[in-house]
């Protein structure tokens, strides 16, 4: 029976049809499939919820997204004219002197990445300011105008040379979004030229291609520029495995399009193992900062189909692919999320000592619930200014490696007992689950600890089913609960407290289809101590605590962060060297302001991580002067009253001129502040003002004007240093930009340091 013939029959009779197929199916092919998978399949009028359940079980990912799942754990890569000037997002009219690299080792990053298990790297070989790492044909703005090697440099060259010495795929971020080619006289995004048939590649005299395939499409100046250089990218470069493109956009101008469906032609074309990031092939996640969906699908429903598509808008919150939403979609898509955040606070490195580096334990975590959440984990490790991955950053890789590799390195069910289809190493084979089978067992050899647990779906031929499930353990004669959990995928990793059984049983609870399972295997994750909070009060006294966040997987209300904190010290510095055994130990809530307080926790002789907070001037004896205005709810007090959960809002519409001025109690030198936007909403992020000082509130100062860049999608705090310290009682913060044009201004919290 085909799909065709299906569509003819009226709804109900097509939902027995379908149902009497399942079963006939499973007895036949032990295959199950009701229609062809495929990458895309559409929702016709006439059908049904349960129709519609079922198509979205035959949508299966494409070779390279089932290749870019397999993947698992990549690396990103900023790197340009930023990690010089310190920004997180460039104008587009730096000078490319100021890309003032001496030395490059992408030797060194691919030794790093291939320590953390990762398989491969995306660098940003041209981000939103224009500039281009590579020696393009077709721009000045770039390697070939700044100093490194006299111009004659190539960072891509180099790092495809590193790629393919350590065996990692290479993938390329080509921003949409173009400073330079806006904000340049002859720029060409955007300047309103006409559409015309174009030969891509222009040819460009005494530079030939090696490659000599060419194409035509009808386009227009910046298009013909994206498409030459996207041409430049794959095909001197060795193959190229992901293009990603960004969503985000400092600015635009001349109502500039995209012509997508023409990239993609090339993409296809020149590079067809590359998967897409930012349109059909891989989507993001929707946040920036690490954090995952308790349930993740990836069959996705569109409005319109993602085959011929130009424009991707980002799906972000928290019900992305419920079967509600499904049935709101004309198409149901295949498409994995990335979770894609960056190692240090900011895409780009600025520095050593106040920029935070995400520790093992957090990274660990991520990777956990990214990759074992149905999704592909892409971290960002910024170089720095030696054109080296800082030791701090390469540390924390190799340790993520080393983890990684003793827990998920030793299945304990190698000699389980148990169905061989799931427990053998043959990714071709599977097992479908008919109604007898939803409740498997394992029984081990002799009795072990174990307190992870993954699970695969066979994705590859059979889309994702299950939608809820239940791992148990035998214990004292009976079975015990461990957890419980909704969608597997391509790999769900369960967590919990450790348990020491010979027997398991995973139970299926619900599904969108006869579910069919790949793969099965146990771990034992030796846990660390606690990774720490410190928190200063309103009062200006600092506390440190196991940070309870981390204890979220705990099933039944029991206290896991309590057991894992028996016989657990903590100890800290604060003169800004790491602690260690020695260090003062932590007994009860201490004083302290401008400086860092580093603290680990002890649990015998293991160390935990370090957690570190920078804390400025003490705000027990500020005072708010005055707010341009404020929602009752969100009182200018609130922007200095320790907490990031609160903030000051001023009123939308009231105010054209938002500012805050505040009393610091007592005249003080101050050469930096820290602006942290709310991240409770993503409105009224401040990308630009004015710092006041005064020293009778009357009379004001202008000091410095400052910026900051991604806010929206990257709401953390931003420092901004002083070029010149100054002494003042005090500060008005006027604000001369909202993000995204919005018209409230919010901040959650305000800090000065010495
Ligand atoms: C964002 C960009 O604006 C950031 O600068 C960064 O490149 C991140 C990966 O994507 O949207």
């Amino acid at each position: 029976m085909t799909k065709s013939t299906l569509k003819k029959v009226p709804s109900i009779l097509k939902l027995l049809m379908l149902l009497f197929l399942v079963a006939s199916c499973r007895e036949e092919t032990t295959k199950n499939l009701i229609y062809t998978t495929q990458n895309t399949i559409k929702i016709d009028e006439d059908d049904s919820r349960d129709s519609i359940i079922l198509k979205a079980a035959h949508v299966v990912p494409s070779k390279n997204q089932m290749n870019a799942l397999k993947d698992e754990f990549i690396a990103f890569v900023h790197f340009g004219p930023n990690t010089f000037t310190k920004l997180e997002w460039g104008n587009g009219m730096e000078d490319p002197s100021v890309f003032n690299l001496k030395n490059l080792d992408t030797d060194q990053w691919c030794r790093a990445m291939k320590d953390a298990g990762m398989k491969k790297v995306i660098i940003t070989a041209k981000h939103h300011d224009g500039f281009v790492l590579w020696q393009s044909r077709y721009t000045k703005h770039g390697v070939m105008s700044s100093p490194f090697q006299n111009g004659e440099g190539d960072i891509l060259k180099e790092l495809s040379k590193s790629c393919e010495k350590y065996g990692i795929k290479l993938g390329v971020y080509l921003s949409p979004a173009d400073l330079y080619q806006i904000e340049n006289k002859d720029g060409l995004y955007g300047n309103l030229s006409e559409y015309t048939v174009r030969t891509i590649p222009r040819a460009v005299e005494g530079r030939p291609f090696e490659n000599k395939t060419t194409f035509e499409f009808e386009v227009d100046d910046y298009n013909e520029y994206f498409l030459n250089q996207l041409f430049e990218l794959l095909t001197e470069y060795g193959p190229i495995d992901e293009v990603w493109f960004d969503g985000a956009h400092p600015k635009r101008k001349g109502g500039q399009q995209y012509k997508y469906r023409d990239w993609k032609k090339l993409i296809t074309a020149l590079a067809p193992d590359a998967v897409v990031f930012g349109k059909e092939g891989t989507r993001w996640c929707g946040n920036e900062a690490g954090a995952t969906r308790e349930t993740e699908w990836n069959i996705i429903p569109y409005a319109e189909d993602p085959r011929t598509m130009n424009l991707f808008a980002d799906i972000t919150g928290e019900d992305v692919a419920s079967v509600d939403k499904l049935m709101k979609g004309k198409y149901l898509h295949y498409q994995p999320a990335e979770t894609n955040t960056s190692i240090r606070e900011g895409w780009f490195y600025r520095n050593e000592d106040e920029q935070k580096v995400r520790n093992t334990d957090d990274v660990f975590d991520i990777y956990e619930r990214s990759v074992g959440g149905n999704s592909i984990f892409l971290l960002n490790i910024p170089p720095n200014r030696e054109g080296k991955f800082s030791d701090k950053d390469v540390k924390v890789l190799k340790e993520t490696g080393i983890r990684i590799n003793e827990t998920y390195g030793i299945d304990l069910l190698e000699n389980a007992d148990g169905p061989a289809e799931l427990l053998d190493t043959d990714e071709d084979s599977f097992l479908v689950l008919d109604n007898d089978k939803l409740i498997l067992e394992f029984t081990l050899p002799k009795e072990v600890k174990i307190n992870r647990f993954t699970i695969q779906e066979d994705v590859k031929r059979h889309g994702e089913r299950v939608s809820r499930h239940a791992l148990d353990a035998w214990v004292d004669g009976s079975w015990q609960e461990l957890v419980l959990s909704t969608n597997i995928g391509y790999k769900r990793i369960l967590r919990f407290p450790e348990v020491a059984t010979n027997k398991l049983r995973l139970r299926i609870l619900d599904f969108r289809a006869i579910p069919v399972l790949q793969n099965v295997s146990a771990h034992f994750y030796k846990s660390r101590p606690p990774v720490l909070d410190i928190h200063r009060s309103e009062a200006g006294l600092v506390d440190i605590a196991p940070k309870m966040a981390d204890f979220k997987w705990k099933p039944h209300g029991e206290n896991a962060s309590g057991n894992l904190t028996k016989g657990m010290k903590i100890v800290y510095t604060t003169n800004g060297e790491e602690p260690n055994e020695s260090s003062t130990i932590f007994s009860k809530p201490f004083s302290f302001a401008n400086g860092t307080v580093k603290a680990l926790a002890i649990i015998n002789q293991d160390l935990g991580s370090v957690a570190q907070l920078s804390l400025g001037l003490q705000k027990n004896n500020w005072k708010a002067v005055k707010a341009s205005s404020n929602y009752e709810d969100h009182h200018v007090n609130l922007l200095f009253d320790e907490n990031k959960d609160s903030y000051w809002l001023s009123k939308e519409g009231v105010d054209e001129d938002h500012y805050v001025t505040l009393d610091l109690g007592d005249e003080t030198e101050i050469s930096a502040f820290k602006y942290t936007p709310t991240s409770t909403i993503s409105t009224g992020m401040i990308e630009k003002g004015i710092i006041y000082s005064s020293m009778d509130g009357i009379h004001w100062q202008a000091e410095e004007t400052f910026e900051f860049g991604n806010l929206i999608n990257d709401p953390t705090g931003r420092l901004f240093k002083f070029k010149k310290s100054f002494s003042t009682r005090y500060v008005k913060l006027q604000v001369v930009e909202i993000a995204g044009g919005n018209s409230s201004a919010a901040i959650a919290e305000l800090d000065f340091f010495k």
